[in-house]
């Protein structure tokens, strides 16, 4: 069955799917051509990020027809089509979203899924250094653009927000509140991260698609762009400053999914420069992953370093780019945990923390040493997105992180002393269940922000917390105004000053009234402002120049 599905795909035939062995459905599966094609595009986008491009699982399961060897996970032709079908609509406990239940994918969309899911992934193609110079673009060459802002705006405190499904990323004047531009930026945009110097916004998108955005531009527009890989999710820039200042804006690095590299571009143009492959063998069994995907990457201020999260090997790579212009890359490689994702500095810059989230563990790197400082156990799936650094008086410098998982907020101390990297304190949020994505704060605040994105209940899903930092309390229970309707409250960002916090409400891709920004006043917690318009489409990630580029949460 498994072969001859295999040949189905290359060959362009999806041949019935049969398979009699105990405990196997018997249900024969068999798609269309252009159901396989609706399918393969519906993993992409829905399921891809968390079970893997090849299926081999990550944050999520493996979805193999099969079950791979020592898997607690089910074949999928042992699941069959109901038991698929209900997972995707209902979600489960463990972080799996509803996507039926939030009407994201219909009936129809989840049955073609959950045939799919039970053939054999398709294969990755390659992709060349030629493919990436072909859908490279300069909208604007460098020396056309200004040498000096073209407007009198605090450009430090612009915010990048994502559209998620719009595809596009709008910069609002973080001053005045003001709608300064609508870029298009590719399919489900997902990230944006401020040139070291503040002056331009790289954004990525999981089309692999890298653009290029001058706030120094009236109004802000798109420079340049670049596809560099089919699936990707991270991208930063040098932000070693070097002895004359030379490596500021000088380089990006774009991390990708699919296929499984990350690429070196030219920081004013995006020309690729270099393509760098991750595939190896993990640091637990040694079992070679072609499919070992970038996840986060986040650069030095201390060194010419970027520390790159290489997913399933669970390996960082510390990538020194200081020869790149003489063709020389140098890279240290660590053993860290398997399934790495998302991560952030402590507040001295030193220790990267990034979550092994399949693994309960936050590794700690001591990027000045290059090696591997500590693992931490901290919770079910820790999700800490950049983490969050605050001084408390009783636990001196903490970095904290939430779970999908579980309803706490772990605290780990980073001050030398007994109890450097351990979990000295747990913060917990009531109601039953996990959920959350982000957690931020701001070195002049005293609150640290929660949201819950991904609880299973609703009401959670639209409820941020904030806990006080000096006595660790929860403080205030914010939920999104009824007025909004349908959306889930996630991603946090301080403005330049930090006395603001922007929320987004993440609604109906079909529907503007169920989305919104909701701007809180960080000193009374009271909801100050809320930005909605035709243009605001499912905002999810937002990006503050100023606590971007310094690396501040
Ligand atoms: Fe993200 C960061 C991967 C789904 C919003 N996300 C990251 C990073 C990775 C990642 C590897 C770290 C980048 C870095 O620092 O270099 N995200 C993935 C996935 O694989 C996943 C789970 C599933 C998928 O199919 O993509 C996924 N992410 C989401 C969302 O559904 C979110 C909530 C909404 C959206 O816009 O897609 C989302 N991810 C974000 C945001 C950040 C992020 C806002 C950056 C946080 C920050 O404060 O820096």
């Amino acid at each position: 069955g498994l072969l001859l599905g295999v040949w189905g795909l290359v060959i362009g035939c999806r041949q019935p799917e049969t398979a009699s062995e105990e405990g196997v459905s018997a249900e024969p599966i068999s798609l269309t051509d252009e159901e396989f094609a609706r399918a393969k595009q519906l993993f992409f986008n829905y399921c891809a990020g968390c079970h893997g491009t090849t299926r081999r699982g990550a944050t999520g399961p493996h979805l193999l027809p099969e079950a791979p060897e020592g898997s607690p996970y089910p074949g999928t032709r042992q699941l069959g089509t109901a038991a698929i079908k209900a997972f995707i609509t209902s979600g489960t406990p463990g972080g799996m979203p509803d996507w039926g239940r939030q009407g994201i994918l219909s009936e129809e969309e989840i049955d073609l899924l959950a045939r799919f899911l039970q053939l054999p992934p398709p294969p990755i193609p390659p992709m060349n250094l030629a493919d990436m110079r072909s859908s490279w673009k300069v909208h604007v060459p460098v020396e056309e653009r200004p040498t000096r802002p073209q407007h009198n705006r605090n450009w430090r405190n612009f915010f990048g927000v994502v559209l998620r499904d719009a595809g596009k990323v709008a910069i609002i004047d973080g001053d005045t509140k003001e709608l300064l531009s609508v870029i298009n930026t590719g399919f489900a945009v997902h990230i944006l991260r401020s040139s070291a110097s503040g002056r331009y916004f790289y954004s990525i998108g999981r089309d692999g698609k890298v653009t290029l955005i001058d706030l120094w531009m009236d109004p802000p527009a798109l420079v340049a762009e670049i596809k560099g890989a089919y699936d990707a999710r991270s991208v930063d820039v040098s932000k070693y400053r070097g002895r004359r200042g030379n490596f500021i804006d000088r380089y990006a690095i774009l991390g990708a999914y699919n296929p499984p590299h990350f690429v070196i571009l030219d920081g004013l143009t995006l020309e690729p420069l270099k393509i760098i492959r991750t595939s190896g063998y993990d640091v637990n069994e040694g079992l070679f992953y072609d499919e070992a995907r970038v996840a986060s990457i986040v650069a030095s201020h201390h060194d010419p370093l970027w520390v790159v999260n290489v997913k399933e090997t669970g390996e960082v790579w510390l990538v020194d780019y200081a020869g790149v212009a003489a063709g020389k890359v140098k890279i240290d490689v660590l053993n860290a945990e398997q399934f790495l994702h998302d991560g952030g500095w402590d507040h001295t810059k030193r220790y990267f923390l990034v979550a092994a989230n399949n693994k309960n563990k936050i590794v700690v790197v001591d990027v000045q040493e290059k090696e591997v400082e500590a693992i931490v156990e901290t919770g079910i799936r820790p999700h800490p997105g950049r983490g969050a650094n605050f001084y408390n008086p009783t636990y001196g410098n903490l970095w904290a992180t939430g779970h999908l998982g579980d309803n706490t907020i772990a605290l780990i101390a980073t001050d030398p002393g007994p109890n450097q990297w351990k979990v000295v304190k747990k913060l917990e949020l009531p109601g039953v269940g996990g959920g959350t994505l982000f957690i931020k704060t701001h070195p002049k605040s005293r609150h640290l922000w929660v949201d819950r994105t991904l609880n299973n209940d609703p009401e959670l899903q639209r409820t941020i917390y904030v806990f006080d930092t000096e006595t660790l309390e929860l403080v205030k229970e914010l939920k999104i105004p009824e007025s909004i309707p349908q959306a889930r409250a996630v991603h946090l960002e301080f403005n330049q000053n930090g006395d603001e916090v922007w929320v987004s409400a993440w609604g109906r891709k079909d529907d503007p009234s169920t989305n919104a920004i909701l701007i809180y006043d960080d000193r009374t917690l009271e909801l100050k402002q809320i930005i909605q318009g035709d243009w605001l489409i499912t905002p999810t990630g937002k990006f503050n120049v100023y606590n971007t580029a310094n690396d501040i949460y």
